[in-house]
């Protein structure tokens, strides 16, 4: 009883010691602070959690809603868990509230390992965890609409996937933003081994505002409104009839120029349209190979690093050899005037793109696009997958890598008709080109994407292949080999 009383004593001396020392009145920091010293007596008493805190003062009312979110780790990646409610089991879901609601967050440590949870816009930052099972509560007002990113605040581990949304009201920081991402799994089936024939497709140039990362949006340029655009699949020997179309409410010119074509601007020059405008080019696929097609507009840059890029498969006579799974991912560079992790709607630079300085690098279109669950590639031991990847880029060249595995075969600047190289670590996949790889999956987990020049994974570059099946411990187990 003594113990307790003393708590509360040394609690409210620090409370109001620290209402001193608040300038701002802003009870979203004040109770933080409070909820932080709360913690760091949890942790003098043991580490034991309690109930969360009763603070003497500059509360912000009874929670109106309630969030609880366990820290995990899943394969090489450090995330926030949902537990309890619609976001059960949910990797760094997105905590949905209203404007005006009083949110309580409680983080437990699902490690012995140090983290917390932080939410810059609305100044709340809790104390750390450290040991396993400890818990801490956060409580704030949502008292802004908009995106907003969560996220762990110990060095590093925001990269390594702590993160996520916070979605109060409708939209992306005051924005109508939708999602760009493309889905890796969203391509055609194989040609198999058929005849040549004509193939149509349709791409309609979209300018939206799109979701670039928790809380920010960018004005996308588009082909079909997903970054990249449609996966378009021919053979060696078809008619491909392409049809552009633009739509009336762009403010600008657009085109496409497809890699997998020959003739002037690889149809660059014949499909400029302006806003409304429709217009139709066909060529015959010549040779095999997976192909870039992006829009040939000036500034051409702009529209690339906007978002206009894809890729065209043609295959050889034949078809190519089966796998279980088939994967469209494409990398690009968006070059923001505002720093990286700026919320709101965010600027093209011009002098950023023509200095080659982004602040975002992206698979499938958006900062993290391809760590969510949502998005993830998926796939089963025992199975083998292909990967098409592509640079829209537009300048930086990607040295492709899937951490935990090894290509077994890889097919070079997407050239199919020459021999794979095989067993590769890390390929080169320049602007402008394509790979693709294949490889078995021996170990469950998660692998993830990246490019190896991995200051660019902090900057948004990041996916996840995750792998379901029985262990391997032949191949792979923790601990000596021998025990
Ligand atoms: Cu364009």
């Amino acid at each position: 009883m003594k113990r307790t009383y003393s708590l509360l004593a040394v609690l409210a001396v620090l409370a109001l010691s620290a209402l001193a020392c608040i300038e701002s009145t802003d009870l979203a920091q004040v109770q933080p602070t409070l909820d932080s010293m709360a913690a760091r007596l949890d942790d003098l008493d043991g580490g034991v959690s309690h109930e969360p805190a009763h603070v003497p003062s500059g509360d912000v009312g009874e929670a109106t809603i309630e969030f609880t979110l366990r820290t995990d780790a899943e394969g090489h990646n450090l995330v926030f868990r949902g537990v309890g409610g619609e976001i059960d089991g949910q990797i760094n879901p997105t905590l949905v509230v209203q404007p005006g609601d009083v949110v309580q967050i409680t983080l437990i440590n699902g490690q012995a390992a140090e983290h917390d949870i932080v939410i810059d816009e609305f100044g709340a930052h809790s104390a750390s965890v450290t040991q396993l099972d400890q818990s801490v509560t956060l409580t704030f007002v949502a008292d802004q609409e908009g995106s907003f990113e969560y996220y762990c605040s110990i060095i590093g581990h925001r990269a390594a996937g702590m993160f996520g949304t916070i979605q109060v009201g409708a939209g992306s920081a005051g924005v109508d933003a939708v999602s760009i991402i493309k889905h890796p799994t969203d391509l055609p089936a194989p040609v198999g081994a058929r005849g040549p024939q004509l193939v149509q497709a349709e791409l309609v140039a979209q300018e939206v505002v799109g979701q670039l990362a928790g809380g920010s949006a960018y004005t996308y340029f588009t082909f079909n409104g997903t970054v990249p655009g449609p996966f378009i699949r021919a053979r060696v020997g078809d008619m491909v009839e392409i049809t552009l179309r633009n739509e009336t409410s762009s403010a600008f010119t657009h085109s496409v120029d497809l890699h997998a074509a020959t003739g002037p601007g690889g149809g660059g020059e014949v499909t400029q349209v302006g806003a409304g405008e429709t217009k139709t080019f066909t060529f015959q696929a010549l040779q095999p190979g997976i192909y870039v097609y992006h829009c040939a507009t000036p500034s051409v840059p702009h529209h690339i690093a906007s978002g206009m890029y894809g890729l065209i498969l043609i295959e050889p006579a034949g078809g190519l050899p089966p796998v279980d799974r088939e994967f469209y991912v494409m990398q690009g560079e968006i070059y923001t005037a505002e720093p990286y992790g700026t919320p709101g709607l965010l600027n093209f630079s011009h002098e950023k793109m023509s200095h080659e300085q982004p602040e975002y690098f992206v698979f499938n279109g958006a900062a993290a696009a391809l760590t969510t669950e949502e998005h993830w590639l998926t796939a089963n031991v025992g199975e083998t997958v292909r990967i098409f990847v592509g640079v829209g880029g537009p300048n930086f060249t990607s040295s492709f890598h899937v951490i935990g595995e090894i290509f077994d075969r890889a097919y070079a600047f997407g050239s199919l008709s020459s021999p794979p190289l095989t067993d590769v670590q890390t390929i080169s996949v320049p602007p402008g080109g394509a790979v693709m790889v294949e490889f078995g999956l021996d170990v469950p987990g998660h692998y993830v994407l990246v490019d190896h020049a991995l200051s660019r994974a902090e900057r948004g570059l990041m996916g996840i292949l995750h792998v379901e099946g029985p262990q391997n411990p032949n191949i792979f187990h923790e601990g000596p080999a021998n025990p």
